[in-house]
């Protein structure tokens, strides 16, 4: 694979930004594609890749009625989540990354990946996709630009980003981006025909935090390929907020109104599959209150001259798990998804040219599966693969917030931790101050889940939901959110403007190992008391790890759930906490000298109450 002398579109480009066409010429002389596509994000290009792949068998279009412009593709079986194992941060000093991240000196990941990049594009085409976090109108809008070799991943950044001529025009010549390379790696020899979703097996998903660079090799799918999404806004985007006092958090953000008219903005963290999505997207069961959506999985924070904290979502789409989305769990996203333009990948496919997945009423009789294969309901197999997604425009969200496109963002009245546990965590738990609360983030612990390569149902801390997202030292990040408290605009410490933060979990089970909480729709209870507390009128009970509802403070009208139920919901058991704190422990220690002082003082503290020595 020797480089051609020319490769086409190099000279055509509709930029005159010297970084960027400096890029661009360096990128295409290493990975030799046969050609150059300046990516504009119109219709017609939409129109002409999703042609391509339909004709190239990665995509297909599904019923023009049940789901107009809308299309199926299913990935390697090898290439269906994010691949943490494969994912670096390559900071110049180790420290900078640890103790929780994968790490490489920038030299030796940039030698590495530089051979594997070498001729990678042969055969395909170079798309250079111009693309914005967060609404271009920003007083700093935050440029980016994609190179990738894959279809699929400019027709997902579309649907994801805003991306076209208008932000290379607002680009100009001179503004600051983050260049993000991704090959699927997978090169074609001249005649060689390809296959349906192009990968390798060598795969790395690698940042380099002090040059705001992302290079992602090997892997065609979401969070590995999407590079706008968590290895921008989240991984680096949190070492920008370190550096200039924000916070970039996997985070979902509503509008909640009560029915005395009352607006509240919340915001979610929530580990990967653990609710976000329905969440931001919930009807609530009560009735007068109303929920609008702004954001299902990034939440970038910073104080307003008011001194409050308000919250954007830089994204444009919904990327979303497909399985247990359904009618009755989350009506908001059917309703997005029925407006068509969307793609759905390893869901399973109907024979009348629709979508089906676990969790959607009674199976039909018979479905094109995942992997391709026939599927009956009899068959041993998931239709759909655990992390199949939709991937849909998030303006067609019916109730998306008419503050979604506001640069300024909305104020953030509560924060909400959240996991995936079993046992111990009760509904709902109020933390004392902001530093508790960022206790309870910092040691928030989850179930795996099918949205990163690996064992699923194991028990592990994720802070803030953000394990696999932060771009620099953990310690570090527990103590930026600790600065963050204390810099509300009074400069009061603990002040009043700051977010209350609450731990939520939607996910304990009983003894036969039902959910012991309805969730979806019902959770609009939570959100009910979180409020009624932000307002000073719900009761609570103080126990040793925050405060829980009494049962009575929670509206439970219309609910079927037993009083029994509800106990054991909020149950705080003070043995099952006594059983976490060696894991606390442990986990605190890893972080040495740059655990704030303080998250330990709220351990002993937490031992102190629970009686343990
Ligand atoms: P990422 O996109 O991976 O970051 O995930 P997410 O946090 O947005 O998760 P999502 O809302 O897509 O939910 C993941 C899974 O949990 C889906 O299968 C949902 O149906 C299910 N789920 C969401 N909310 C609830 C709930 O309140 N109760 C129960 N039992 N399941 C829920
Ligand atoms: C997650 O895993 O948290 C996601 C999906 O939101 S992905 O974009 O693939 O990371
Ligand atoms: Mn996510």
């Amino acid at each position: 694979m020797t480089a051609p002398t020319v490769i086409m579109g190099l000279e055509q480009a509709p930029t005159t930004h010297p970084k960027l066409l400096a890029w661009v010429r360096e990128v295409a002389e290493l990975t030799t594609p046969d050609s150059i596509v300046w990516c504009d994000g119109s219709e017609a290009e939409w129109t002409r890749l999703t042609s391509e792949l339909v004709a190239g068998g990665s995509l297909v279009p599904l019923d023009a009625e049940k789901r107009p412009n809308s299309f199926w593709a299913r990935t390697d079986p090898s290439d269906v989540a994010r691949v943490e194992e494969r994912t670096y941060i390559c900071s110049v000093d180790e420290d900078d990354a640890g103790p929780t991240n994968n790490w490489m000196a920038p030299a030796e990941m940039k030698r590495l990946m530089t051979e594997l990049y070498r001729g990678s594009m042969a055969g395909r085409t170079l798309y250079v996709v111009p693309f914005c976090m967060g609404p271009i109108e920003a007083e700093n809008p935050m440029f980016g630009v994609e190179i990738t070799d894959s279809a699929y991943v400019v027709i997902s950044m579309r649907i994801m980003t805003r991306m076209g001529s208008h932000v290379l025009e607002a680009m100009g010549d001179d503004a600051d981006f983050v260049p993000a390379l991704h090959s699927v790696g997978a090169p074609l020899r001249a005649g060689e025909a390809d296959v349906a979703w192009p990968c390798s097996p060598t795969k790395y998903i690698s940042h380099f935090p002090e040059e705001r660079l992302i290079w992602s090799f090997g892997s065609g799918y979401g969070g590995n390929s999407l590079l706008g999404k968590k290895c921008y806004s989240l991984r680096i985007g949190s070492v920008m907020g370190r550096d200039e006092g924000w916070l970039a958090e996997h985070m979902l953000i509503l509008r909640l109104t009560s029915p005395q008219g009352r607006v509240y903005h919340v915001t979610g963290a929530f580990p990967s599959a653990c609710g976000k999505t329905n969440l931001a997207m919930l009807e609530p069961t009560i009735p007068g209150w109303k929920v609008e959506t702004l954001g299902d999985d990034i939440a970038w924070m910073r104080f307003g001259s008011d001194g409050r904290l308000y919250a954007v979502n830089p994204e444009f789409g919904l990327f979303g798990v497909a399985p247990g989305t359904d009618w009755r769990t989350n009506p908001n996203a059917m309703r997005t998804l029925a407006k068509g333009n969307s793609l759905f990948t390893n869901v399973a496919r109907t024979d009348d040219g629709d979508v089906w997945w676990e969790g959607m009423g009674e199976p039909p009789a018979h479905l094109t599966d995942w992997k391709g294969n026939d599927w009956t309901p009899d068959s041993d197999e998931l239709s759909s693969h655990a992390n199949s997604r939709f991937c849909t425009p998030i303006k067609q969200c019916p109730i998306l917030s008419d503050a979604y496109d506001d640069p300024r963002g909305v104020p953030i009245d509560a924060i909400l931790f959240g996991g995936r546990r079993k046992t111990t965590i009760p509904l709902v738990t109020e933390a004392r101050d902001w530093v508790h609360g960022v206790y309870m983030g910092a040691t928030l612990s989850s179930e795996t889940t099918a949205a990163a390569v690996g064992q699923v149902g194991v028990v592990r801390r994720d802070p803030m939901a953000m394990l696999p997202f932060i771009g620099y030292n953990a310690g570090d990040y527990f103590r930026h959110w600790i600065e963050m408290g204390k810099g509300a605009g009074d400069g009061a410490g603990q002040s009043a403007l700051l977010p209350k933060i609450f731990y939520v979990n939607w996910f304990r089970r009983d003894a036969d190992g039902g959910f012991l909480w309805p969730g979806y729709g019902e959770n609009s209870r939570v959100l009910k008391w979180v409020i009624e507390r932000l307002e000073g009128t719900a009761a609570a009970v103080d126990t040793p790890i925050g405060y829980v509802p009494t049962p009575e403070s929670l509206d439970l009208d219309g609910l079927e759930i037993t009083p029994e139920q509800v106990r054991a919901v909020l149950a705080v058991d003070n043995d099952e906490w006594r059983a976490e704190i060696p894991q606390v422990t442990e986990w605190f220690e890893k972080f040495g000298d740059k655990l704030p002082g303080v998250l330990w003082a709220e351990l002993d503290a937490l031992k102190a109450r629970l009686g343990v020595e």
